[in-house]
């Protein structure tokens, strides 16, 4: 995501450059022909990259044929502005996050309001592994290989209530381990939302770890959001509310560009952000842009979700 015009056009250019010297190093230095072996793609869980080890299930119902990006990278290069506005400040800044104990408030419109303990949501879920595409506002993607559970099965022990519509979601607010809330770039605490259909999609998931382990806690550690038709910032991290509304809720984004940064946030290569086009994207790793997909090519399993609505004005 991106701050005001000019550090935008700073910010994407000093990407671009940070992409491009790093592949120049790669590219001649003796690291390159061992890191070949890397860019094999990867379709058993890896695990032993340091992390508390997390057994999963696989699920091969949404998989894909991309190639995995490295964990290097999606630990590396990060959107987590609580912990900084660039992609490498995350993985040393977030460090500084307690991540146990934690707990999620789930109140609003349900039956069954109340806190619920990260141990238990742990020991109540099956662990399913998923290789999900993410693909950023700003024009990069990643393939992760997520670990988590499908939001449906905590939304339904909640027992929402008819006037539950939407769902908020709100990431932990403590400026005094999460350095980048001491700056009012955003309205903290981050506040993201999805009407109740999108949450309950069975693509949708909290995603507890990543690449056979514990999420890393610059990835969102303990609990994080996963929507893979939308653009990256509605995956919303650390989460310590979920709430029921029957109110259209203004995501951060919304609220500090509202013209740039819909409720829907679907990617769609047709619907421009009014600075630039989202037709392409570049993946991590790959030199050549691609072309985005509709729906960031789950159009098959979410595209009935918005039949008959204008994309272009509920963008
Ligand atoms: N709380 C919180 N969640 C967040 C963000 C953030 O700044 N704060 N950034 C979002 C953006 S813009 C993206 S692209 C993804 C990045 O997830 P990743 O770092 O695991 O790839 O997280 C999203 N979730
Ligand atoms: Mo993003």
């Amino acid at each position: 995501m991106l701050l005001k015009k000019t550090t935008d056009i700073l910010a994407s250019e000093i990407t671009d450059k940070a992409i491009y010297e790093e592949r120049r190093k790669f590219m001649t230095s003796s690291a390159g022909l061992a890191a070949v072996a890397s860019l094999l793609p990867l379709r058993d869980s890896i695990a032993g990259y340091g992390g508390k080890p997390l057994s999963s299930t696989k699920n091969t119902q949404f998989d894909i044929a991309d190639t995995l990006t490295s964990y290097d990278k999606i630990t590396n290069y990060n959107n987590f502005y609580e912990f900084g506005t660039d992609k490498y400040s995350p993985a040393k800044n977030a460090q500084a996050l307690t991540t146990d104990p934690w707990s999620v408030e789930i109140s609003g419109e349900v039956e069954k309001p109340g806190m619920l303990h990260m141990e238990d949501i742990l020991k109540q879920h099956a662990i399913e592994e998923r290789i999900y595409r993410l693909r950023c506002v700003e024009r990069w993607s990643m393939v992760i290989p997520w670990l988590g559970f499908p939001l449906a099965k905590l939304i339904k022990q909640a027992r929402p209530t008819s006037k539950a519509k939407y769902v908020q979601f709100e990431t932990l607010y403590r400026p005094g381990e999460m350095n980048g809330q001491k700056r009012r770039v955003l309205d903290w605490p981050y506040i993201e939302g999805l009407r109740i259909d999108e949450a309950m999609n069975p693509l949708t998931i909290l995603a507890v770890g990543l690449y056979g382990e514990v999420l890393p806690k610059q990835n969102g550690a303990p609990l994080r959001l996963v929507v893979p038709w939308k653009y990256g910032f509605k995956s919303i991290k650390s989460i310590v509310k979920i709430h029921f509304t029957d109110k259209e809720p203004v995501s951060s984004w919304t609220k500090s560009a509202p013209n740039e940064y819909g409720f829907y946030s679907n990617v769609n290569p047709e619907v421009d952000h009014p600075r630039w086009s989202q037709r392409k994207e570049r993946r991590i790793g790959d030199f050549l842009k691609r072309d985005t997909l509709l729906f960031n090519g789950y159009a098959e399993q979410v595209a009935h979700l918005y039949t008959g609505m204008d994309l272009k004005k509920y963008f």
